[in-house]
């Protein structure tokens, strides 16, 4: 007789931890980010549908080597990295997208054994439901339980659900792409603390990282030729006109790039063309933009090994190994949960 395995939609289960505060959290900080001097607002609400679209072109553009670096590691590493966490593992990842490179991982994983449990974190429903969907597809023994939302209000839901001492499994947590990269040293210890409390002794943290490097490469990949990434940054003035009732002429604001040496960090603005009024209805709210004016759209950090490993100290975990592409480009660092004192 054969045994059947249960289909897709008995393995799939997906959570809104945030739902209710989401859109309201969007209106308050839109409203704190443009009333700030100078004017910034949070890479998060990038991610709307067109927007996690943007993105996964972005990561098919020539000047984006970002991507192609960590398929390259994991391609060549991924047995090795989950094989490094010792026992049946279950993984969990922050910020899954469209969860192409996890494969590499997932199958790793069952490889060594028959089931694996999957629990994406992403801001975006739509790209969580897409990519588990098509997962538990190609994998019979995979089952998902799939969160929509930012990262904190995951962790908290994740906490209290007590997933990770459940079924006398290690975990291994995933924060792939450089997405660390989005947060200011402060956040990511705090996020980082975050994690921390909800792993176990000796279960494991995977951080892709960016590396520093020339300017010279830095800027092309966050200013690329097609324009997919202006886009991807104007397109954050498409979501306010829409859902806060806003009047943006998002041909009057142009994407700009530099890297930002001090801080070891590129930085993407919208700037002002001229000297303009910006209605938005919904927050009741009119904003003045002098000619030139920018608004500080993200931060994408790059780093070293030592940030890295000190990074993993401050946060109660300890850097057990790293993994790089051939070119040196980017890196792959395994954080171990050290025992808490
Ligand atoms: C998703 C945060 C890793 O900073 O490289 C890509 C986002 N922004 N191009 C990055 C992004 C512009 C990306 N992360």
């Amino acid at each position: 007789m054969r045994s059947e395995r249960s289909k897709p939609p008995d393995r799939f289960t997906l959570h809104h931890p945030a739902l209710g505060g989401d859109s309201s959290s969007f209106a308050a900080d839109v409203r704190t980010g443009l009333l700030k001097r100078p004017k910034a607002l949070p890479p998060k609400y990038f991610y709307d549908d067109l927007g996690s679209q943007l993105f996964e072109a972005i990561c098919r553009l020539p000047e984006y080597y970002l991507t192609r670096a960590e398929g390259e590691i994991l391609r060549d590493s991924a047995d090795e990295i989950v094989c490094s966490i010792k026992g049946p593992v279950r993984i969990i990842e922050l910020g899954s997208g469209s969860a192409e490179k996890t494969r590499f991982l997932i199958e790793a994983a069952l490889h060594h054994q028959p089931e694996l449990h999957y629990v994406p974190v992403d801001i975006s429903d739509v790209s969580l439901e897409r990519s588990s969907l098509e997962l538990l597809h190609i994998y019979p023994g995979l089952r998902i339980t799939a969160y929509a939302a930012d990262y904190f209000s995951a962790l908290r839901a994740l906490g209290k659900e007590r997933i990770t001492e459940r079924e006398g499994k290690r975990t291994i947590a995933l924060f792939l792409g450089s997405n660390i990269g989005n947060f200011d040293p402060e956040e990511s210890r705090s996020f980082l603390r975050e994690v921390r409390s909800m792993l176990r002794p000796d279960d494991g943290l995977l951080v892709g990282a960016d590396l520093k490097k020339a300017a010279s490469v830095l800027v092309p990949a966050y200013n690329d030729a097609l324009g997919v990434t202006a886009a991807f940054n104007r397109n954050l003035l498409v979501r306010i006109n829409r859902e806060l009732g806003g009047n943006f002429d998002v041909q009057k604001f142009e994407h700009r790039v530099i890297y930002n040496e001090e801080h070891g960090r590129i930085e993407a603005h919208l700037a002002s063309l001229g000297a303009q009024t910006v209605t938005l209805r919904g927050l009741d709210l009119e904003i003045g933009f002098e000619p030139g004016e920018t608004i500080h759209t993200e931060n994408s950090y790059k780093f070293d090994l030592d940030q890295l490993s000190e990074l993993a100290r401050d946060t109660g975990f300890s850097l057990k190994r790293t993994w790089f592409d051939s070119a040196r480009r980017f890196s792959f660092n395994l954080f171990t949960a050290a025992g808490l004192s």
